[in-house]
């Protein structure tokens, strides 16, 4: 590994580490009522993910001129969406799985209804945390965060891909359809968590939240492509979560769709449509460089 790679390794697990501190700190703890469903809401978002958004919303934010403690509650709100969709994702009703990061699904854990509240409740906090933020300037910089979590969690954007998604079980769709779902499932809360860094800045350059815009919608459609690739060559184990889900659930991905060869040059033409977005930049845009090949050369 060059000098850099292990910078950005640190630096990633720097990072990693923060998000848990931090969504420790901010999850209500299991020790006050109602405790179990505070357990729950723990042990779904706590001690696992890769955390790739909370490290979007760093660096974004990093490159933007945020300092580390502004992008905290941003970034770990973003987490939390993240957390509460993984956990509703899971239920019997939507794809139904047993394993998630390594271990049981919530609802395994703690049964249906509770892990539908633990969504519920995680929904509720995300927002709740930004409301209240002391470190964020005004109250204009908090509602323009809001207004970006909500549009990218609500029926334009990761609700709005989940319902494309279960409706299209068994139908095959289009490589525009497919763009179409991905965009807004994965891609709305990639680029809110980016934008979301980069709006931790009190006064970022808007030239430079455009090229964090750009960047993050390139780099969230490319994290689909690598998820849907991993789907079909990766293990069980080494994801963490059931491998070849989509063809056991008859989904259209760009693996079905292009097949392995042509997904895997897609996902580098998405790569370098994101760099092709920090071109004007230096040094400064480096962790969102990193943060690009992270996303498309990770193994799970
Ligand atoms: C959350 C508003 C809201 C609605 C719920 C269930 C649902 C509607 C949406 C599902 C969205 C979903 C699960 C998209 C898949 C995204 C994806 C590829 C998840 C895996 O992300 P990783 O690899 O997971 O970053 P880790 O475990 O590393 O955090």
């Amino acid at each position: 590994m060059n000098e850099q790679a292990l910078d950005f390794k640190a630096w990633t697990n720097d990072m990693q580490a923060r998000m848990e501190l931090a969504l420790d700190a901010h999850l209500p703890t299991a020790t006050i009522s109602p405790m179990r469903l505070h357990e729950a809401m723990r042990y779904a978002t706590l001690g696992g993910g890769k955390r790739v958004r909370a490290l979007l919303a760093y660096a974004a934010g990093e490159f933007c001129g945020a300092e580390l403690e502004k992008i905290d509650i941003p970034a770990a709100s973003v987490e939390i969406i993240h957390a509460f969709s993984l956990v509703h994702d899971d239920l019997p009703c939507m794809d139904d799985d047993d394993l998630r990061r390594g271990k049981p699904t919530t609802h395994k854990q703690y049964g249906d209804a509770l892990a539908l509240l633990v969504g519920d409740a995680l929904q509720s906090l995300a927002f709740q945390l930004i409301s209240q933020e002391k470190l964020l300037k005004s109250a204009t910089q908090k509602l323009q965060m809001l207004h970006i979590l909500a549009l990218a969690s609500g029926s334009r954007g990761m609700a709005g891909g989940q319902a494309i998604d279960i409706e299209s079980i068994g139908i095959p769709l289009t490589r525009a359809e497919l763009e179409h779902m991905h965009i807004q499932k994965t891609g709305a809360l990639i680029r809110a968590a980016a934008l979301l860094g980069a709006y931790s800045a009190d006064d970022p350059e808007e030239e430079k939240v455009k090229a964090v815009d750009h960047f993050a919608k390139a780099i969230g459609l490319a994290f689909q492509v690598v998820d849907d690739i991993l789907d079909a060559e990766a293990d069980t184990q080494t994801l963490g979560k059931t491998a070849g889900k989509d063809k056991l659930n008859n989904k259209s991905t760009y693996v079905t769709i292009l097949g392995l060869s042509a997904a895997k040059q897609l996902a580098s033409e998405l790569h370098a449509n994101a760099m092709a977005a920090l071109s004007f930049y230096g040094r400064e845009a480096d962790l969102l460089r990193h943060l690009a090949n992270f996303i498309t050369q990770r193994s799970f």
